[in-house]
């Protein structure tokens, strides 16, 4: 049903200085009120309460106003399982984005799978490596290929009785898994570039769809950037779960685990405790939330 939002929501959300504002009024996943209209279209007048929604900082294209200043913007409400979707070639395997995937879904406290996608093409050495080290961080991870068929019967006892939402890079195979595991449903997909091994950003609007009772999908488009939104570098070590264990052994209680004396995590890292390659991935976000004047 196509439906369009009452004034007064637009007024509520409308840009004033010094306040920041969400880019979604009303987003995949949220249970609303309509209106129905004569020409067959609704007008939503209430949309209830989020249970729980996910989002990032809005690309600076559209979402700056000024001196950098980055909007929120909601990808999606109302969700259990937050699937993150990466492949191991074509766009390249990238740890760095799925971290900061993991950051977005532990602050939602969404429950969060890995899958490593596309794994006919890919190296096993590499992705094996890989998945183990997630696996042992305590996620789920799942490698898939359409190719092979692999993965998939796993997939599709997770999202049994959940709302589930697909997200990841462009090109990774989103929408091909989808369509793999509900062969009706027909979204788009689109061919990787050979100049870049990038995707080319084709499924353009995200799409909840009710595939069996209780059980609902959601595919989204690829995003070429994530940066968790409304993340205090204090609070960042807590969505990196197997820092848990060490934070509180940290001499100060602001301890950043970025260069203080008497650091747990720190010497967690030296003694190959916490991976250096998740170390790394904290250490750059750790910095971009100092650049930027909202974290
Ligand atoms: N070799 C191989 N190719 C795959 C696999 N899964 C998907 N692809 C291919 O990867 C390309 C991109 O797939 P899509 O499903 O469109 O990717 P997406 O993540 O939905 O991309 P966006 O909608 O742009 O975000 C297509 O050419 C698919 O055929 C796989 O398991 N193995
Ligand atoms: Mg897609
Ligand atoms: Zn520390």
């Amino acid at each position: 049903m196509r439906c369009s939002l009452r004034g007064k929501f637009k007024k509520e959300f409308k840009f004033k200085k010094d306040k920041l504002f969400k880019t979604g009024i009303a987003v995949v996943g949220d249970l609303i009120n309509f209106e129905l209209e004569k020409d067959g279209t609704g007008t939503i007048d209430f949309i209830e309460e989020r249970k729980n929604y996910i989002s990032r900082k809005a690309p600076l294209a559209q979402g700056s106003s000024y001196r950098g200043e980055r909007l929120e913007q909601v990808i999606a409400s109302n969700i259990d399982n937050l699937f993150i979707i990466t492949s191991t070639a074509r766009p390249e395997f990238n740890n760095k984005t799925i971290d900061r995937l993991i950051v977005a879904g532990e602050s939602s406290k969404l429950n969060i799978i890995i899958i490593i996608n596309k794994i006919d093409i890919g190296n096993p050495e590499t992705y094996v490596e890989w998945s183990n080290l997630y696996r042992v961080i305590g996620y789920k991870t799942i490698l898939t290929s359409k190719i092979t068929g692999d993965g998939f019967s796993e997939i599709n006892e997770l999202i049994i009785g959940k709302r589930n939402l697909f997200w990841g890079q462009s090109g990774v195979g989103k929408s091909s898994i989808l369509n793999y595991l509900f062969p009706g449903i027909n979204l788009n997909t689109g061919e990787i570039s050979n100049a870049t091994n990038k995707g080319k950003h084709t499924t353009v609007t995200s799409l909840m769809l009710k595939v069996k009772a209780e059980t609902y999908i959601i595919d989204t488009p690829g995003i070429r950037e994530i940066d968790p939104f409304g993340i205090r570098q204090k609070d960042l070590g807590h969505y990196f779960i197997e820092f848990a264990e060490f934070i509180n052994k940290c001499r100060f209680n602001t301890c950043t685990h970025d260069h203080e004396p008497g650091c747990a995590v720190i010497e967690a890292v030296e003694q190959n405790k916490i991976s250096e390659k998740r170390y790394d991935s904290y250490l750059r976000m750790l910095e971009s939330i100092e650049e930027d004047i909202f974290f």
